[in-house]
């Protein structure tokens, strides 16, 4: 399955969107948080975890994806925020803990919920695998469409809720994809460590549901494969598992030493930027001017500017907020 000229430059500029939305956090994100460095301060409150690098595993996937369809993603969750459709200023509004943020601020960067795309995220790892099979199990009962994927880290494997949810998935017929993010690292513990096979896919044997492995961090063959999934739970055939390969260029969290990096890592892993990559095959390919790509390159720019603004100039809420939307 290809992807279609117009679903190319949809792919290229959530890939931008997405970049330029981290550069722009990455860029604030110290302020109030020096000299002396307290997460909790600052104009962006909290943890933060980039994606630049694994844009192509978020794009390949949901450009198959429609409004109905369900995401979950985990605590590195922009880049499938953005390419779910989850709207971008009260997104950066709930990441800067705003009142206008999606869930008028309590959440912040790792909890980005947007029930209008469908779209929910957490910070417990492997969480999201429960509820998106959850959500495709609701849409076969209510004979909805729809179908359901999670993304999560390689690191999430080894959690029980992965291999519950895929044998569940599996037994029910869900309209239910896994997405493997297979980034290399969980925090600082290398696959090698964690995990005893090199590749997750061959885990799909044990819940008899179709596996793949994707090498080279590749939006074209992201988008392939995910095609082929995504069609096989519309058509009611069932869950497929899907580890990808792809690169995280920045630390875990933002203010990651990476001194578990072996020397001259991320050397390599610059070299492999899939934006640069996916942008010079575009022109090679014949499927976009060097100048339709500026133009893309100045809207994401433009949309990510105005997020930010509108995330900086939105009231923080009233302390007594606090107690509002929890249980008492
Ligand atoms: C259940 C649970 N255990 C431990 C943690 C702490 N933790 C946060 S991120 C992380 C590593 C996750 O690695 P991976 O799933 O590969 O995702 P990546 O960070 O590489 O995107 C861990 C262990 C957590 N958030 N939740």
């Amino acid at each position: 399955m290809s992807p279609s000229r117009d679903e190319l430059l949809w792919m290229y500029e959530n890939m931008v969107t997405s970049r330029r939305f981290e550069e722009a956090i990455a860029k604030i994100y110290f302020e109030g948080k020096t000299p002396v460095f307290n997460m909790a301060n600052g104009t962006i409150p909290g943890e933060m975890h980039l994606s630049d690098g694994q844009e192509p595993v978020a794009v390949g996937v949901c450009a198959h994806l429609k409004e109905e369809d369900i995401v979950t993603a985990t605590h590195r969750p922009h880049h499938q925020a953005i390419a779910k459709g989850v709207d971008l200023k009260r997104m950066a509004a709930e990441i800067f803990g705003k009142k206008t943020g999606l869930s008028g601020g309590r959440g912040g960067h790792m909890h980005i919920f947007d029930p209008d795309v469908n779209f929910a995220c957490s910070g417990i790892i492997g969480q999201g695998m429960g509820p998106a099979a959850g959500a495709a199990l609701s849409r076969v009962l209510q004979k909805k469409p729809g179908v359901a994927v999670a993304f999560i880290g390689e690191g999430a494997v080894n959690q029980g809720a992965f291999h519950e949810t895929m044998n569940l998935a599996a037994v029910w017929k869900l309209p239910f994809i896994c997405v493997i993010e297979d980034n290399a690292w969980g925090i600082s513990v290398s696959k090698r460590e964690s995990t005893a096979v090199e590749r997750n896919d061959v885990r799909a044997a044990a819940y008899g549901v179709p596996g793949h492995y994707i090498e080279g961090n590749d939006p074209y063959k992201i988008y392939d494969i995910a095609g082929e999934a995504i069609a096989r739970a519309r058509a009611g055939e069932g869950p497929t598992l899907i580890e990808v390969e792809t690169y995280r260029l920045a630390g875990h969290f933002m203010g990651d030493a990476e001194g578990y990096r072996p020397e001259g890592e991320k050397d390599g892993l610059f070299e492999a930027d899939p934006i640069p990559k996916m942008r010079a095959r575009l022109i090679a390919d014949g499927d976009a001017t060097e100048a339709a790509l500026d133009e893309i390159e100045t809207k994401s720019q433009a949309r990510v500017d105005e997020a930010i603004a509108f995330a900086r100039e939105s009231d923080d809420p009233a302390p007594e907020d606090a107690l509002t939307s929890v249980f008492a």
